[in-house]
């Protein structure tokens, strides 16, 4: 994060947040000064008739064109200077420049999904330059969700039946949050995204490696997803714990479930891990895995499959055998995967094809 706005108003960092901030700070002056006046103007008068006082209680009150008009007139002019404040400031907000440059933006239960023109998809992660106008044009895969960026003074809602829009130009370089406003279920405190301000020059470099190149072989597509699919925020590679089990030695070995049954994580069982993360749960670990992984391609999850291979030495054996190096005999390999010959040996089988043991327990 960059320098940290004030009491009221986090940092600002687009083009639209001076608007959106002097409107705030009008309203929240103007409101500080009248709740001054009438207190003030209460103290004055509870003492001035307070009980031993003197003050004169018979005089009747005059009525008086001059105050009644003060009244009218001042409230009427304060409101219609706000409305016309904000309402130019709605439509500023509300219309898009026909220039930006546009983003899809996907909430799903809890994260956020961009696609980027040229294709480029990526998780919890936007990168867009700086000082061009940025629209984003948003909707949702399953229930009401609501995008919002604080430092850029943008919030919508992105709901599963239309799609709304939002616009925004960055003016500092830097990392923002980005975050769900509307409640979503379990881990909607966890619904969040970095946005990451770059310059034309570096945004347009990160665009390039942030696609998976299409000659990438199955590992190096798994490699990618495995960051872009935020698995890392849950799964290591290095046998440490976190959220979710790791994936050290995960291929192969025989998985406890929490059921009490014991299965052989093949690469059938890693996809159903991936696709139903429900149906299978690991043994001392809470079923909090997204579901929404269901919608990855064949293509993606034979590279995650192929990625979680590669993390145990049973895996890395069977990649080398199927000469994974090249990316048509690795994928050949792995499409054998949803086959599920059930007959065969763990060890003596070809690869790929590996037994599903818990085709029996599901
Ligand atoms: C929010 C945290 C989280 C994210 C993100 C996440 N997982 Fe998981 N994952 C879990 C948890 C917790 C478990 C254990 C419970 C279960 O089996 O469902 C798990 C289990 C698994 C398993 C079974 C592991 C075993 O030891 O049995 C696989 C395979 C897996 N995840 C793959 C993935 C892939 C691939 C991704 C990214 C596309 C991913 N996960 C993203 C939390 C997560
Ligand atoms: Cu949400």
């Amino acid at each position: 994060m960059n320098d940290g706005g004030t009491v009221w108003l986090p940092e600002s960092a687009s083009t639209l947040a001076p608007t959106i901030d002097s409107l705030f700070y009008f309203v929240y002056w103007a409101s500080v000064i009248i709740f001054a006046g009438v207190v003030i103007a209460m103290l004055y008068l509870i003492w001035k008739y307070r009980r031993e006082s003197h003050a004169d209680r018979m005089k009747l009150v005059e009525e008086s064109r001059l105050i009644e008009a003060t009244w009218i007139v001042l409230p009427t002019i304060l409101v219609l200077v706000v409305f016309v404040w904000g309402f130019r400031a709605y439509i500023k907000v509300g219309v898009a420049p026909p220039d930006a440059y546009e983003i899809r933006v996907t909430g799903k239960q809890w994260l956020w999904e961009f696609e980027y023109p040229d294709g480029t998809s990526t998780t919890g992660e936007l990168h867009v330059p700086v000082d061009r106008p940025v629209k984003l044009v948003m909707s949702s895969t399953d229930v009401l969700h609501s995008f919002f960026v604080p430092a850029f003074r943008v919030k919508h809602d992105v709901l599963p039946n239309r799609y709304t829009s939002v616009w925004f130009e960055a003016t500092k370089e830097g990392t923002y949050k980005a975050l769900c406003t509307e409640y979503c279920g379990a881990s909607h405190s966890q619904m969040t995204a970095n946005v990451t301000v770059q310059d034309q020059g570096e945004f347009e470099s990160w665009l390039k490696s942030a696609g998976i190149p299409s000659d990438a072989s199955p590992v190096e597509r798994g490699k990618i997803l495995y960051e872009q699919q935020g698995c890392n925020t849950c799964h290591s590679l290095d046998g440490s714990e976190g959220t979710g089990p790791t994936w050290k030695g995960l291929y192969g070995h025989d998985a406890q479930l929490a059921d009490g049954s014991t299965v052989t994580a093949d690469a059938n069982y890693i996809r159903q891990s991936i696709l139903k993360p429900g149906s299978q749960i690991a043994k001392g670990y809470q079923n909090i895995m997204p579901a929404s992984y269901g919608s990855l391609s064949e293509r993606e999850l034979t590279g995650l499959v192929a990625f979680i291979k590669k993390q145990s030495e049973k895996g890395r054996a069977e990649l080398k055998a199927a000469g994974a190096t090249s990316d048509s005999t690795a994928a050949a390999a792995a499409d054998s995967i949803s086959t599920g010959d059930e007959q065969q040996q763990a060890p003596s089988g070809p690869p790929g094809a590996m037994p599903s043991a818990e085709a029996s327990n599901q």
